[in-house]
């Protein structure tokens, strides 16, 4: 009997059917996001070997949400024909690889689209799928995709160029990927023609990175390095010390430069040459930028948290504490906001995590399924998509796909 997967119907992309073949944190977010918003997502993995996430502590709970497992030798024989047979029902294919790799392996755009000519497919890779061989099949991981992009230099400290953490570029990149398939996704119902995008992870980094590079690219300036957890060309923004704890603040805009100033005692500086009357940013280069960044230290000094934040509110300043991982459950704004949820992973373990992010006021999405085992779900959905019990069995002996279970619960 044909099986059917149990999919609910929620959120703004309920109907939607995703299929991704990605291991770690870039691809698989994207196809996460899709599976939070109520699209049915499977995930396939080598048969061979798992997803490298699945050894790796909590996250792969957190990360691999609301999907299906199915576990398959795409490339090989009749894994090769069951996975065209899965990509004629999906409306989105993501995958994650060394450049060109399902290019290389015969499975390229135009054989997916034969199968079905709406596809949109999504191509993640460090490099892109074509470019200069010594880089196109390089493999690449968030570092790799900073460093290359010119987007790691800019971060650390000035004794130290360093990563941006956690994973910065893995989780940028899924991003990217998933606004670039619903832009591809937008014009496939007016045309009816599907669409390949090529997310290579390096050019979205140099995107991130743009804003002090700009300024090489346009008149040679090259930005130096944070210091102190401060803005590297706008003083009066970055992190300062009180009595008790970090605060951030952004000291931006007109009322908010003569607001602070005051409070500061600095006020005759307004009006000068260096800082005219409508100044909104003070830059570091400013003769007076030190004063002001010292003034301000001053008067984070002197207060603990509560009482900065409250005197930076008062002056209508953006400001915040830098909060530790303790205090934030417990924040009144995540608790009326159900930032964090809570589920039960397959074992019967309860595990909390962010919520859906963001809120579709008439759509509401929701976490309604823990990760998956390997191959859990690779019976349904061969099932479902025309195979027999007898034929799984088969491609199972073949090791072409593996066959999961849920295990029992503690
Ligand atoms: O960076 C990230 C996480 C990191 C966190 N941490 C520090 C904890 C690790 O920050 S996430 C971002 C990862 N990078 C990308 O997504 C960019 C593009 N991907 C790649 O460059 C490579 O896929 C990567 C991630 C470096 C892994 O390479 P790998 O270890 O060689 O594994 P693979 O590509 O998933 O698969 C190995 C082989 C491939 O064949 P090939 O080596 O001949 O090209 C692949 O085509 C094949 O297995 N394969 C399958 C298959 N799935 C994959 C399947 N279902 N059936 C048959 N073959």
């Amino acid at each position: 009997m044909t099986k059917k997967l149990q999919t609910p119907k929620f959120g703004p992309l309920s109907g939607m059917r995703v299929v991704f073949s990605a291991i770690e944190i870039a691809g698989p977010f994207s196809a996460q996001m899709f599976a939070e918003w109520g699209a049915e997502v499977i995930w396939i993995e080598n048969t061979a070997y798992a997803d490298t996430i699945r050894v790796q502590k909590n996250y792969p709970e957190l990360s691999r949400r609301n999907l299906y497992a199915l576990s398959m030798n795409i490339f090989k024989d009749e894994g090769r024909e069951a996975f065209l047979k899965l990509i004629e029902t999906a409306d989105v294919f993501i995958e994650s690889s060394k450049g060109p790799a399902f290019a290389r392996r015969g499975i390229t755009d135009e054989v997916m689209w034969e199968r079905n000519p709406k596809l949109v497919i999504a191509h993640l890779s460090g490099f892109g799928q074509y470019g200069d061989d010594e880089y196109t099949n390089r493999a690449a991981y968030n570092t790799i995709a900073q460093a290359f992009s010119g987007y790691l230099i800019q971060n650390g400290d000035k004794d130290q160029p360093m990563a941006a953490f956690p994973y910065t570029a893995d989780y940028i990149c899924g991003f990217t990927v998933t606004s670039s398939v619903l832009a591809a996704i937008y014009n496939v119902q007016k045309t009816g023609k599907g669409e390949s995008i090529d997310i290579a992870m390096y050019e979205a980094m140099l995107r991130v990175g743009q804003y002090y590079m700009i300024d090489y690219f346009n008149g040679g300036e090259i930005c130096p390095r944070q210091v102190k957890g401060r803005d590297p060309i706008w003083a009066g923004c970055g992190l300062f010390n009180c009595k008790d704890g970090y605060v951030v603040t952004e000291v931006v805009g007109v009322n908010q430069m003569i607001e602070m100033f005051k409070t500061l005692g600095i006020e005759h500086l307004l009006g000068t040459e260096e800082i005219p009357e409508g100044t909104q940013l003070i830059a570091r280069e400013n003769r007076y930028a030190e004063e002001f960044e010292g003034g301000l230290e001053k008067f984070f000094a002197e207060r603990n948290v509560e009482e900065a934040l409250a005197a930076l509110g008062e002056m209508k300043i953006a400001g915040a504490k830098v909060l530790e991982f303790t205090e934030l459950e417990d924040n009144p704004q995540y608790i009326a906001r159900e930032s964090f949820t809570e589920w039960e992973t397959l074992s019967g373990r309860k595990f909390k995590g962010p919520n859906v992010m963001p809120k579709f006021k008439n759509n509401p999405c929701k976490v309604w399924r823990p990760m998956p085992n390997q191959g859990m779900d690779t019976t349904d959905i061969l099932s479902e998509i025309g195979y027999s019990e007898e034929q799984i069995n088969e491609l199972a002996e073949k090791k072409l796909v593996k066959i999961g279970e849920a295990p029992k619960k503690n």
